[in-house]
């Protein structure tokens, strides 16, 4: 009488999968069709953890499924080795990143092993491989000669601590994401990715996505671009030849602009106040320093009182021809647009407050109470006379006064020739009347910046570029990729402003490629986003070393049917790999231009309610639980929290639960006793209803992610089986073979140890993920049932369950073979029978 035991079935079949490969994908002639499930890959800061097993026991629920529908299923594993935290923990203890680093992989990888999704190992990957990052440096490459990669002198995060440059996602409320010093601007020259270029495609293809990524995803995505759409005006400046050119998002109200602004720390205000007289130079100097000490979310928050210096410097209105002093003013800031704005008071409210605070003018120019066409006007009427007053009669309350700007639609006042118009007319004419002067055109701006790639750090991918002092920026020839990185002994890996790598002499000294001369190597390394951006296409030609990728094989597997992974990155690695795969397509090296066809983000794994940390000291140990609970327990567990979007609170749940369910499941199939070749379409009626239901849906709710309600169903079919083993039926009942087959095949998806091991029960050879999935039998999916009643004479005489879609005919045909009306109806005529499908027939006699 043999006990569940999951350590000893964990041993039994990890050796035989091991030898048997089942998920590899390269084999020759393979005619299934194809699906690429991929998970996000993790990073090797330690063991993995609850996350890991969560999100990677989802992505293995589809990698599954879609292989027992038939499918040739990729699902490969790799490492995002590369990266601050590594560098971080070397420096600490003094080791070299790259021991701690591969350590933790092989660490990673030995509790991957045991877990057991269905990866194909034999494209396992790590991008601090230099077989990995040489291809980081040719992708470098390409987009430097199509120009997308480029250095430029730009204000960036820099954390006075670490003393390195911040990605913005490192910067957190302002303040340094590791040390929480606040956070600087500083003028640095770095590389830089033309995300920009890519503004329109990446918020237009988002539409490709609908339904199929997390619409909250798509929300982050679209507002992180933040496509404005508007208009440029040039503004011609007394004392300057040059105009300044400003972006607004409503040209139709030009006729209000009675000020302008321009950011402090622009080259703009920079050049604006350099003649100025000592005093406003002096104020204009302590105001630029208070404006560096300011983050952007204090500069862009619209409670802040506003504070500016005028720069004693004039504008001309060009529509109007008026006089407008330009003041500088931290709202307005330097990287957006260009870094000056037309002031536009009676109607945007950071106008209206600066005007206010100044005592600038106010003047209206859209009438906000004027109906335009289409909109409903709501028509007061006068308190006194009770009569109607006409909307045209009122006028617009004063922003001056009443500290509210008007930002509603209307029509155009005090506007000369556009008054009238209504503000979206207005728009397009004022853009036309620009145009025709050559003053202004149709323009429109992104929130979203190009993507600063470069680290003055060590563990990451060389940027494969040689300064000459002849011949400037030159591309390391494609031939001599990769460029290594030199050894981290001897070198100081403390950040302190400048790139490790500039010390190492010997590595950067080289000759140009270009002249012979002497030259250096560029010393910063990459954001590791570069290396995420393209991994998945990496793992499609893992093992090859003459490209990238194959293109061939691209075509054969990409895009990624199903992405998995953590909504943490539902912004920069998503933006960046569909940034980078718009650029392989236009490079005609892919053909598609999204890269991940649906996206399923995961919940978090929590604890009582709030996130685990080992600083909190509230860590489920995720090495802890496989020990206790086994694999699949967990698995399970996992599955059955809860829609996998949402938290799962780890106090809530049960894994000893789960390993109860499990070994009840593996029970059953151990006590079928009818052999494999039973008469299958025989048995208990009842449960094989609950079995062909399960066939049936099944699939459907996978394919939606409800895991947790295939569990619950699971768990009923093995109710159902035991009881019919239980019953006279007994374990030799054909219907129950099929139970616990079908059970063992669904089971494959949450369980795979156990599914195997009963697999083995039932009398079949290794290994059940291999096995297809089972058909329906419709015959069985009858839907639950109605019961109808038949009345003779208004006597209610029978009643009996028929399908809710029977029809007329074949329910009076019922009721006349029923045995009690029958009886009642004796030796009478009927006379009349009505039928009321499904619930009811009468039957009317003869008096
Ligand atoms: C005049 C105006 C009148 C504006 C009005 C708005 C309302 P989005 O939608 O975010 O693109 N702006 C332009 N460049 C700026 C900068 N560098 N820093 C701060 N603000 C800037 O917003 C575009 C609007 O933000 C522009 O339209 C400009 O103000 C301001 F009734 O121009 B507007
Ligand atoms: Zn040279």
């Amino acid at each position: 009488d043999a006990r569940y035991d999951f350590a000893a079935i964990q041993a039994k079949w990890l050796p035989v999968w091991e030898e048997l490969q089942p998920f590899r994908t390269d084999a020759p002639g393979d005619k299934r069709p194809r699906k690429y499930v991929l998970d996000m890959f993790p990073y090797p800061s330690g063991d993995l953890h609850m996350g890991h097993a969560e999100a990677f026991g989802f992505g293995d629920i589809v990698a599954r499924y879609w292989r027992q529908q038939g499918f040739n299923v990729l699902h490969p594993i790799g490492w995002d080795s590369f990266g601050l935290p590594a560098e971080n923990a070397a420096i600490k203890r003094g080791i070299d990143p790259r021991g701690w680093t591969y350590d933790n992989i092989a660490q990673q990888k030995r509790s991957f092993r045991l877990y057991a999704p269905s990866f194909d190992w034999s494209r396992e990957l790590h991008t601090s491989d230099p077989e990995y990052y040489k291809w980081n440096q040719w992708l470098f490459l390409k987009l430097y000669e199509k120009g997308l990669a480029y250095r430029k002198a730009g204000t960036v995060n820099w954390c006075p601590n670490d003393q390195t440059v911040l990605a913005n996602e490192q910067v957190v409320d302002g303040r340094c994401e590791r040390c929480g010093f606040l956070v600087e601007k500083k003028k640095l020259t770095q590389w830089y990715f033309r995300v920009t270029d890519y503004g329109d495609r990446l918020l237009d293809d988002l539409n490709q996505l609908e339904g199929a990524w997390p619409p909250r995803v798509l929300t982050m995505q679209r507002n992180w671009i933040g496509r404005s759409v508007g208009a440029d005006v040039e503004f011609a400046i007394e004392g300057r030849d040059e105009p300044i050119s400003i972006y607004t998002t409503r040209p139709d109200t030009l006729y209000g602009a009675t000020f302008m602004v321009v950011a402090p720390d622009s080259d703009l205000a920079a050049e604006l106040v350099a003649d100025a007289d000592p005093a406003v130079r002096e104020r204009f100097d302590d105001y630029l320093k208070q404006t560096q000490a300011t983050t952007d979310i204090e500069r862009l928050s619209s409670d802040r009182e506003k504070t500016g210096v005028f720069l004693d410097r004039y504008a001309v209105n060009p529509l109007n021809g008026e006089r407008i002093p330009i003041w500088a003013a931290d709202y307005v800031l330097a990287d957006y647009g260009h870094g000056a704005i037309m002031a536009v008071p009676a109607h945007d409210q950071r106008d209206l407050d600066f005007a206010r605070a100044f005592g600038l003018p106010v003047r209206v120019v859209v009438d906000t109470n004027a109906p335009v066409t289409g909109a409903i006007p709501i028509i007061p009427t006068d308190p006194e006379t009770g009569e109607a007053v006409l909307p045209d009669d009122l006028p617009p309350l004063d922003p001056a006064e009443t500290g509210v700007a008007l930002t509603g639609d209307g029509r155009l006042i005090n506007s000369g020739p556009f008054n009238g118009l209504s503000k979206n007319n207005a728009i397009h004419r004022v853009i036309e009347a620009l145009d025709a002067a050559s003053i202004g055109r149709a323009s429109r701006n992104f929130r979203l910046r190009d993507w600063l790639i470069s680290r003055q750090r060590y563990w990451g991918t060389p940027i494969p570029i040689i300064h000459c002092e002849t011949c400037g920026e030159v591309p390391v020839p494609e031939d001599q990729l990769p460029v290594r990185l030199p050894d981290a002994e001897g070198l100081d890996l403390k950040p302190k402003g400048t790139s490790p790598l500039g010390a190492a002499t010997e590595w950067a000294t080289v000759d140009c490629p270009k002249c012979g001369g002497a030259a250096t190597r560029d010393s910063d390394t990459m954001d590791t986003f570069v290396d995420s951006s393209w991994y998945y296409l990496r793992y499609l030609s893992a093992n090859d070393d003459t490209q990238a990728f194959d293109p061939a094989e691209v075509e054969k597997w990409a895009p990624v049917d199903q992405y998995v992974g953590g909504v943490e990155h539902a912004i920069l690695h998503l933006l960046y790999s569909r940034f980078i795969t718009k650029v392989l397509f236009d490079l005609g090296y892919v053909s598609f231009t999204e890269p991940f066809t649906s996206l399923l983000n995961q919940g978090q794994v929590i604890l009582n309610g709030a996130a685990m940390s080992k600083s909190k000291g509230n860590l489920v140990e995720f090495a802890d639980e496989l020990r206790q609970h086994g694999a699949d327990a967990l698995r399970v567990t996992l599955a059955f929290a809860g829609p996998p979007e949402d938290d799962i609170d780890w106090a809530d749940v049960s894994a000893a639960g789960s390993a109860k369910f499990l070994a009840r499941a593996w029970r059953v199939a151990h006590d079928v006793t009818s052999s494999p070749d039973v008469e299958w379409k025989t048995g208990d009626t009842a449960l094989r209803r609950v079995t062909h239901r399960l066939l049936a849906d099944a699939p459907g709710l996978i394919e939606s992610y409800k895991f947790n309600v295939v569990v619950a169903r699971l768990m009923e079919l093995v109710n159902a089986t035991r009881k019919v083993i239980d019953s006279g039926a007994g374990p030799q009942d054909a219907a129950v073979r099929e139970a616990a087959e079908t059970v063992t095949l669904v089971l494959n998806l949450f369980a795979p140890y156990t599914a195997e091991d009963m697999w083995q029960a039932l009398g079949y050879e290794p290994t059940v993920a291999a096995q297809t999935w089972r058909k329906a039998d419709p015959s069985l999916l009858v839907e639950d049932s109605v019961t109808a009643i038949v009345q003779v004479d208004g006597k209610v005489r029978d009643r009996f369950e028929v399908s809710p879609h029977v029809g007329a005919d074949e329910l009076e045909a019922l009721a006349r073979a029923s045995e009690p009306v029958h009886r009642a109806l004796g030796a009478r005529e009927i006379a009349a029978v009505i039928v009321r499908a499904p619930r009811l027939v009468n039957i009317a006699t003869k008096k």
